[in-house]
Parts: structure tokens; sequence; C-alpha cells
């Protein structure tokens, strides 16, 4: 007897379709659909499918994309290919979204932030439409589930796409089901609060409802000045000051926690469980997003924090506990094998389980990908090494802990 079970007085589904793991970003980019494909692996090798309604995603449609996005970005999506891309870039409706040049710009960049070129964020590659599409209607019938009170948390790590713009493709991020997920909800609950622990800033989520009072944005992420190079960490949005659209009722309502490289597990915990706590006693949410980026995890090939599986579980912990409507969506995540154990263990959570630490390896399809000597065999063990150089002093976290307050 494996000792996995149901929840008891709640309800968790989860949403998923193979199929995106069919995509393909390109040889080089660290968005890997591997790391899908391992989470799905852990989820089913340790039975977790027993304890949730799990339901296979279709394709969300056009209409559904377009109540976020310029109907011009969606059909240029829908049709875009490597083959019909410069073809689709020269017709006069598209032509109008080329950006200008930059003195950066390494790669030719098509229409709205688009590119074929290798080394884009956002390139067009084969499959890419379902892919898209499939991503957001998982998240879409997740939402579903939470709205019409079928579910009481709702499960899509395939989701979780901040950077997407209105009608722009951003950091790997084209569209941006985040905002359709809130913008369906805004529809039954009062307000919603979303909560951002992805590495990166949640700024496309945040520009979206910056005028929306009922919608508060929180997002925890690396923020620093400019390097030798002349780059900031991507995007180099989200500081401490961003509170919402300055002069408007959406004022007040993001906030941005800019979190220096390194920073521990108990550093973390600090300000996670202080500041998300006291944004819920203040802004009393009736739901909540909660984005999951696994590359705030040590040892991330694009991320500089070195917080631990279990201390980024307990932010998942924590949200739960206020037995809100709860959805939770992947995000970043660049090396493979951790984004999987992360996510496998906060399914595990949100079903109330807990899981052995041995990997069942004699019964997952891949488990050359989890008994590394070297990166250990445990579902959270070993701690990650220490990569990156902690600069997060505990009196700049307070003093956050404190300005975040008023
Ligand atoms: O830094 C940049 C841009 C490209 N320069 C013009 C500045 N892009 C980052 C994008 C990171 C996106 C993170 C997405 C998420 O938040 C949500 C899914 O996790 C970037 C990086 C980097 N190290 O930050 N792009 C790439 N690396 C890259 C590397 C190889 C090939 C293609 C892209
Ligand atoms: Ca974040
Ligand atoms: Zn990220």
């Amino acid at each position: 007897e494996h000792g996995i079970t149901r929840p008891k007085g709640h309800k968790v589904s989860f949403h998923y379709n193979s199929r995106v793991e069919d995509m393909h970003f390109g040889k080089t980019h660290p968005m890997k659909p591997w790391r899908l494909t391992l989470t799905k692996h852990l989820v089913l090798g340790y039975g977790l499918q027993y304890t949730m309604d799990t339901y296979e995603a279709v394709a969300a449609g056009k209409d559904q994309v377009c109540v976020f996005h310029d109907p011009d970005y969606v059909d240029f999506l829908a049709e875009v290919s490597p083959q019909t891309f410069s073809a689709l870039s020269a017709m006069d409706k598209y032509k109008a979204h080329i950006p200008d040049k930059t003195a950066y710009d390494t790669v030719e960049l098509g229409p709205f932030n688009l590119s074929t070129s290798p080394g884009a964020d956002c390139p067009v590659f084969d499959g890419m439409s379902t892919y898209l599409f499939l991503y957001t209607g998982a998240t879409l019938a997740a939402t579903n589930q939470l709205i019409t009170g079928q579910s009481d948390v709702a499960i899509n790590w395939s989701g979780g796409l901040h950077h997407a713009h209105k009608s722009e493709a951003s950091g790997f991020c084209y569209i941006n089901d985040i905002v359709l997920s809130i913008l369906d909800m805004l529809r039954v609950y009062p307000r919603v609060l979303y909560i951002d622990i992805d590495v990166h800033h949640g700024d496309g989520v945040e520009e979206a409802f910056q005028r929306q009072p009922r919608v508060m944005t929180l997002s925890f992420h690396r923020y620093g000045p400019y390097d030798e190079t002349g780059h900031r960490f991507f995007p180099g949005t989200g500081g401490l000051s961003s509170v919402g659209l300055e002069g408007t009722i959406g004022e007040h309502f993001s906030l941005n926690v800019p979190i220096p490289s390194g920073i521990d597990d108990r550093q973390y915990r600090l300000l996670f469980d202080s500041i998300t706590g006291r944004t819920i006693e203040a802004f009393k949410p009736s739901a909540i997003v909660l984005q999951c980026g696994a590359d705030s995890l040590g040892g991330d090939r694009l991320g500089q924090f070195n917080i631990n599986i279990k201390a980024h579980g307990e932010c998942i912990a924590f949200v739960k506990k206020t037995r809100l409507p709860l959805l939770l969506l992947g995000g970043g995540g660049y090396t493979a094998r951790n984004v999987a154990r992360a996510w496998c263990h906060e399914t595990a959570l949100a079903t109330d389980n807990k899981l052995p630490d041995k990997i069942p390896l004699d019964i997952i399809p891949r488990p050359e990908a989890f008994s590394r000597k070297s990166h250990g065999n445990g579902l959270l063990f070993p701690p990650f090494p220490r990569t990156h150089p902690n600069d997060c002093k505990d009196a700049d976290l307070e003093f956050m802990i404190k300005k975040l307050d008023g």
C-alpha cells in the first residue's frame, strides 16, 4: 500500500495535455518541454492521479484569448509557423507591429516581438500555436472548475506565462493565461489576489491590472542595477516603489518585492510569510492565483536564488491554509529535474499528501533523470549547493517588510 489518499474536505483538479510536450523552442533555448514530461512522470509515479480529478485540456478558442489580447496578435499566433512567418510579417496589418531596432538587438525581430532567429526569447517554432492554445485552455478549464465550485484547488503546471502583453510576446510568454484566468474570475469573485514566486517580475499581469482595484498583484523577484554588460536581470521592472498606476484607482494595488541574488530559505520564508500574510489580511481576497515558477530554486539555469524545494513548497502550503479558491500555475524553471521535483511535491501538498522522499525509480519511464549521484536521488534532498553568494542583508529585508506594510 502506498498510503497516497484523496484529501479530506476539499477537491483538487489537475489540468494537462501531453501534447504541450511536443513544442520545441530551439536547441539553445532554456525553455524545455522536458520539465513538463518529467513532472508528469513523477506525479504518476507517486500515484497522485488517484488523489485528484484529472482533465485532459482542450485548446482555448481565439475568442477566449481575445478577451485580453489584441485580435490581430491572436490571429498572427494562430496562423504563424516558421514557414509562414516572413509572408505574414509582410502583411500591412502586421507590419505596424514590428518594433524599432535598439542598440542591443542581436536578433532580427518581426511583429509582436516574435522572431525566427536562433537566440530569440520568443521564437516562432513548429507546433507553436498548438502549444500556446493548449496551455491557455488548461488554465481556463482549471479556472472554470474553481468558479463553478467543482474544485477548491486547480492545477496547471504548463501555464503561468506572466510576461505576455496585450499585443506582444515577451520572455518566453506569448499568451498571458494568468490575465485571462483572472478576467474570468472577476465575473464571480469581488477580489482576486495574484501572487508570483517565479524569480522574474510578473510584469505582464501587473500591467494588465494596474488600473484595477479588484485585483492585487504581488511579485517576489530578483531585481538589481545594471551589470557590466549594460543589462539588468530580466525584465528589469518591479522596484519597491512600483505600486500600481499613479493617479488611478488601481494605485496601491500592486506590490513588488525586489530581492538581491543568493537569498536563502530562512530569508525568503520571512519575506513571503510576513508580506503575503499582511496582504491577505488587508486585501481580503475572494480567490487566489499563485504562479509557482520554479526558477526561484537554487541551482536553476537562469535564476539566482538559493532556495530549496521545501521552502518553495512552504509558500504553496501557506497560501493553501487560507482555504480560498486557489489556482496553482507553473511558469519558469530551467533545471528540469528540480522543476519536476518541486511541482510534484507541490501537487502532493495541494492534496494533503506527504510523499516518501525516495523517488519510485523502478516505475518511472526515465529514472536516470533522478538517479545521478551528484544531483541526489531523493524528492527534496539534498539541498542545492550555494551557487550564488548571498547579497541579502537581514536589515534590508526588514526595511522592505516595514515599507510595504504602509
Ligand atoms: O534577458 C533577456 C532579454 C534578451 N535581451 C535582449 C534581454 N531575456 C531573458 C528572458 C528570461 C525569461 C524568463 C521567463 C519566465 O519568467 C517565465 C516563463 O521564467 C533570457 C535569458 C536570461 N538569462 O535571462 N533569455 C535567454 N536567457 C535566452 C537564452 C538562450 C536562448 C534564448 C533566450
Ligand atoms: Ca516573481
Ligand atoms: Zn522566470
